[in-house]
């Protein structure tokens, strides 16, 4: 009998490259995804199969994490082996603009998951997968973080978060459901979401060689992240429901980097070399050179250069993950390096840029104004 999972969250980045793999192991996937009013399911539109085919291995269901009546119906209807919780509001930022919907779609949306499993008597049944997160670590309080780092989250997303991974843990111990924290660092793709720094900068790269855009405005370059490939992760959550008993992983390259050094890496995937002068808020990156002929950038020109509208009122400097638990036990190994991960991404936007490219050398302007 074929293996039936449940995502919330599968039109976000990590619910696209999980269906995939799960479809590659023969899983039947229900995913939920939210009414929304312009087609939403881009990243995953290449998997999709006729509603009408009663064959179909891939079902989606309209529904919120803020909504239980809706959860518990969709699970009764579907009865999953798994459910993998990745529906979140994920931007830290923008957790500081909307702190009470935050709490509610990733804190309680992951109660009402367990009380779900709960009400319908499916705890022996039914394991899930809880999408937490590096940023519960916050303000440093140890490196490279590890399972037993203590935590001290800096954002309402990540105490929504918090509250999400102690209550997966408490309906863990308390009704012995298979519930397990996948806790991940950050990762990243073609398909992340366009204000994360990371593609914000590749896309960026890409529009600034091809003379689509004059500058990139960024935040705190000090920043230092540890970036792997959301491919590499999503073998990780699987694992993490494959194992015998339930507990929780660090999922990490164990490798940081800042996010200046980010913008360098990007630029020269494209053959242009980027330096810093300044400091704080009056720090700008300038072309040092660039030996690519397909792009005609000037020498000199300030390319880069700081905003603090994109500062968060509480940062988090400092993540580097200690993978040794996940390594050994689940035997997981990324087979990404940043350097794999920084090609991929600016080939992706390079792609995508050259077709708007030349609609508008073709006179036609396809601009996105609120970027
Ligand atoms: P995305 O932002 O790309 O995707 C989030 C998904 O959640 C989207 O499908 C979104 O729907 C859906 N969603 C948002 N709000 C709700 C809601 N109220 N009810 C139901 N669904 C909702 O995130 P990622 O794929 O990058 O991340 C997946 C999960 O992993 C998230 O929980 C995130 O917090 C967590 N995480 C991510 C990390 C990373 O580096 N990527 C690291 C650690 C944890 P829509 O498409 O309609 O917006
Ligand atoms: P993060 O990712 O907050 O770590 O959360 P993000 O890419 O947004 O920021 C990483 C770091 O870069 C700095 N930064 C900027 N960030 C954005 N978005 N835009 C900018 O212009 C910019 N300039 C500098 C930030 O200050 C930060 O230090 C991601 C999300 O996927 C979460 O859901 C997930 O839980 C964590 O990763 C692990």
């Amino acid at each position: 009998m074929a293996k039936i999972a449940l995502i919330t969250g599968i039109t976000g980045q990590d619910g696209a490259y999980l269906t995939e793999l799960l479809l590659s192991k023969n899983y039947i996937v229900h995913g939920i995804k939210r009414r929304s009013s312009l087609f939403n399911t881009d990243r995953i539109d290449h998997l999709y199969q006729d509603p009408h085919d009663i064959n179909k291995n891939l079902i989606l269901h309209y529904g919120d994490l803020s909504d239980s009546t809706n959860l518990i119906r969709i699970i009764q209807q579907v009865q999953p082996d798994e459910i993998y919780n990745l529906g979140a509001m994920s931007h830290v930022k923008v957790s500081f603009d909307t702190p009470e919907y935050t709490a509610n779609a990733d804190g309680i949306g992951t109660l009402r998951l367990l009380e779900a499993i709960r009400i319908l008597g499916l705890e022996k049944k039914t394991k899930i997968y809880q999408a937490s997160t590096s940023e519960l670590y916050g303000l440093v309080q140890a490196v490279p973080q590890s399972e037993t780092t203590p935590f001290y989250p800096r954002s309402p997303y990540a105490v929504a978060k918090l509250y999400a991974y102690w209550i997966t843990v408490n309906y863990r111990e308390a009704y012995g459901i298979f519930a397990s924290n996948g806790i991940l660092f950050n990762h990243e793709s073609p398909l992340r979401g366009e204000t994360f720094v990371t593609r914000k900068i590749t896309r960026a790269a890409a529009k600034i060689a091809m003379g689509l855009q004059d500058k990139l405005y960024l935040g705190n370059l000090d920043a230092q992240r540890d970036w792997g490939h959301a491919k590499d992760y999503v073998e990780a959550m699987y694992l993490i429901l494959q194992q015998e008993t339930a507990e929780d992983y660090v999922i990490a390259t164990g490798v940081t980097t800042r996010v200046r050094e980010f913008v360098r890496l990007a630029f020269k995937e494209l053959g242009i070399e980027v330096e810093f002068k300044g400091e704080g808020v009056d720090e700008k990156g300038y072309v040092l050179s660039c030996n690519n002929p397909d792009f005609d950038v000037e020498i000199g020109k300030e390319i880069v250069a700081v905003d603090e509208k994109y500062f968060r009122p509480t940062e988090v400097e400092l993540l580097i993950g200690d993978p040794t638990k996940s390594k050994t036990k689940l035997g997981w190994e990324p087979k990404y390096d940043l350097q794999g991960l920084v090609k991929e991404m600016v080939a992706a936007d390079v792609d995508l840029f050259r077709r708007e490219k030349l609609l508008e050398d073709s006179g036609y302007s396809i601009k996105k104004q609120f970027e």
